[in-house]
C-alpha cells in the first residue's frame, strides 16, 4: 500500500492564477495539483490534493487524516496566520506537517510573519512557488523511507 500525502490549501487559492500573478505566479491551483501527483507518482507516494475556503471543512479534513495518511503538506493561505484552531488540529493528529507558502511570507507585510503553524511543523518552505510543494513532498518521501 502506498503511502498517501495529504495535500491541503486554504482560503482565495483556488483564485491562483487568475489575480495577482506578481505574487503568486501564474500556475493555477489545478497546476501545483498536477505537479504534487506527478511528484507523488515519481516516488511511490498517493497525494491526496484539497482546497477549501470554509476552516471547519479544513479542520475535518485534518482529523479524518489520522490513521489514513502519512503525512501532510499544508499551504494555510490566510489562516496561517490567525488560526490557533488549525494549529491544534494539526497537532491533535500526531502526523508529520510541513508547511508551504507559494510567497515569501517574510519579505510582505508584517502581519504575514506571524505563523501559529510554524512552531508544530516539521518544516516551513516559502517564496518557491510551486517548487516549494515539490520540495515538501520530496522531503517527504525521505522521512516515510526512514
Ligand atoms: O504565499 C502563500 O502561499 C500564502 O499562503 C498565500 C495566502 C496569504 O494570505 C499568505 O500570507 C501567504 C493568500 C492566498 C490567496 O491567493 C490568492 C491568489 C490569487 C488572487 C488572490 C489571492
Amino acid at each position: 500500500m502506498p503511502h498517501t500525502l495529504l495535500v491541503l490549501n486554504g482560503p482565495n487559492l483556488n483564485l491562483l492564477g487568475a489575480r495577482e500573478p506578481a505574487t503568486y505566479g501564474h500556475e493555477t491551483l489545478d497546476d501545483i495539483a498536477a505537479i504534487c501527483e506527478r511528484t507523488g507518482a515519481e516516488h511511490g507516494l498517493e497525494i491526496d490534493f484539497r482546497q477549501t475556503n470554509h476552516e471547519g471543512q479544513l479542520i475535518d479534513w485534518i482529523h479524518q487524516a489520522r490513521g489514513r495518511c502519512a503525512g501532510i503538506l499544508i499551504n494555510p493561505a490566510a489562516w496561517t496566520h490567525t488560526s490557533v484552531a488549525i494549529r491544534d488540529a494539526l497537532a491533535a493528529v500526531e502526523l508529520p506537517v510541513i508547511e508551504v507558502h507559494l510567497s515569501n511570507v517574510h519579505a510582505r507585510e508584517e502581519f504575514r510573519r506571524h505563523s501559529f503553524v510554524s512552531g508544530i511543523a516539521v518544516g516551513v518552505i516559502a517564496g518557491l512557488g510551486s517548487d516549494g510543494y515539490r520540495a515538501g513532498i520530496r522531503h517527504f518521501s525521505k522521512l516515510l523511507k526512514g
